[in-house]
């Protein structure tokens, strides 16, 4: 193991300050050479143990077979028509596994894109399409991207929206169950209560096209709400005709230890946006919902030329497959029993890992400091300074920038589990 990153990554990250725009950042700059089964391969010969799976899109690992196989087939036959020109299976495959494996049983239907953001706005579009209203409900502490209107929907100024503004209007915030930062102890139906009447007084019910929710906050810090929040949200908008669009991104396709984290409490979104773990690694996202609402749009109202690109639809029908073969539901709740059991025992020697949340294998622990309370992200940077020093990938994540997450790809053995874990663990101590 040479120094991280080694003279190899270094040489080349001295290309890429030349040529690459410098907002584009890098959490660890190692040049990676060659990933799977959870490892990182760089340039200088290093292996590293990737507890990030590139922003949880690597579930079913880097280069799955059932992937790999599926991408160079399409590649080989076609890499392009345009489904709007002319249509092809694999689109209409990923559709139909759509309907099938979201949550509820009602007529579904889809429409395929290239990026969460893209994905988000579209929820959007159909939502405001569907009702004719044009309000949009957000929450504290959400991401939802970086596009013009996705901007507007998530929370945290720097940095993403920090100099880029102006925003898109009619995007309105509410306040999130955020079980460790609450001043008193609330249920989650009284925190969705709270978050309703933020809504009914200041925007009112009836001008709501939707309301867009992570069911457990990514970016924002892997906040899992207060139990029957949800179901609480679920019933308000019922009520009043507003569109519910759960944004499963970064919490969908196995990763929380179903297939869907709304799937948890039972909760049925009327649109479910998808990205990320859904195509092993290729820009593939989705809109799901019901079929009158998605249909709402009229006809050219929706697309890109590049939407659902055939090769990004072969990766997504593979990743698929290897999800059920490998149950991958099953193995997320594994992957996140024993990351729970590694972060108490840390928890245990530092009280400064305050909160350990998330759910299946997507963990993560907030980190405060003496009072028990106040956000330490200095702490954060240098646990996760460490790790990478060692040649463990790490994310933080919270809009304190507090959070340490971890989102092993689901096809990770567990010895490289623990052996990531005893270096993280080494980090907590190191930097005490
Ligand atoms: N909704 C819930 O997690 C993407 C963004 C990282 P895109 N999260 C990682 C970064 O700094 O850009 C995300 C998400 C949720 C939407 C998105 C947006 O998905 O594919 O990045 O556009």
């Amino acid at each position: 193991m040479t120094e991280v990153p080694g003279p190899v990554s270094r040489a080349k990250l001295a290309r890429r300050q030349q040529h690459v725009a410098a907002g584009v950042g890098t959490t660890l700059p190692v040049f990676v050479e060659a990933a799977g089964g959870g490892v990182l391969v760089d340039a200088d010969g290093n292996s590293l143990i990737d507890l990030g799976s590139g922003i949880a899109v690597t579930s079913v690992g880097n280069a799955a077979p059932e992937v790999a196989r599926r991408v160079a087939e399409q590649a080989a036959a076609f890499t392009h028509t345009c489904f709007m020109v002319t249509p092809y299976d694999g689109y209409v495959d990923v559709c139909e596994q759509l309907a099938e494996l979201t949550p509820g049983d009602h007529a579904k239907k889809s429409a395929l894109f290239n990026s969460g953001a893209e994905a988000v706005e579209n929820a959007v579009k159909i939502a405001r399409s569907h009702t004719g209203r044009s309000a949009v409900a957000v929450f504290d502490h959400a991401y939802h991207g970086r596009t013009n209107l996705t901007m507007a929907m998530t929370a945290k100024n720097m940095p993403y929206k920090q100099g880029f503004g102006p925003f898109a209007n009619e995007v309105y915030r509410a306040p999130v169950s955020y079980p460790f930062r609450e001043p008193a102890e609330i249920t989650g139906a009284e925190a969705a209560d709270r978050a309703i009447d933020v809504l009914d007084k200041q925007v009112g019910a009836g001008n709501l096209a939707c309301l867009v929710i992570e069911p457990i906050l990514g970016e924002g810090g892997f906040v899992v709400p207060a139990e029957g929040f949800l179901a609480r949200l679920r019933e308000w908008t019922q009520e009043h005709g507003i569109v519910l669009v759960a944004d499963e991104i970064q919490t969908g396709f196995c990763r929380t230890g179903d297939w869907f984290a709304c799937d948890h409490e039972g909760v049925v979104p009327d649109l479910i946006t998808t990205a990320k773990g859904m195509a092993g690694g290729l820009p593939l996202a989705a809109v799901t919902g019901r079929a009158e609402i998605m249909d709402a749009v009229h006809v050219g109202g929706l697309g890109g030329t590049y939407g659902g690109n055939p090769v990004a639809c072969a990766a997504a029908v593979g990743a698929i497959e290897a999800m059920r073969k490998h149950d991958l539901v099953k193995r997320a709740r594994e992957l996140g029993t024993r990351m729970q059991e590694r972060l108490h025992a840390i928890a245990e020697r530092h009280p400064g890992a305050a909160d350990i949340r998330g759910r299946g294998a997507m963990m993560a622990v907030e980190i405060v400091g003496a009072d028990g309370r106040t956000p330490d992200p200095v702490r954060v940077g240098s646990v996760s300074a460490h790790c990478h020093a060692r040649g463990v990938v790490t994310l933080t994540a919270g809009t304190y920038g507090n959070v340490l997450r971890f989102l092993p790809p689901l096809a990770m053995p567990e010895h490289l589990l623990d052996e990531a874990f005893d270096i993280v663990s080494e980090a907590f101590d190191a930097t005490a």
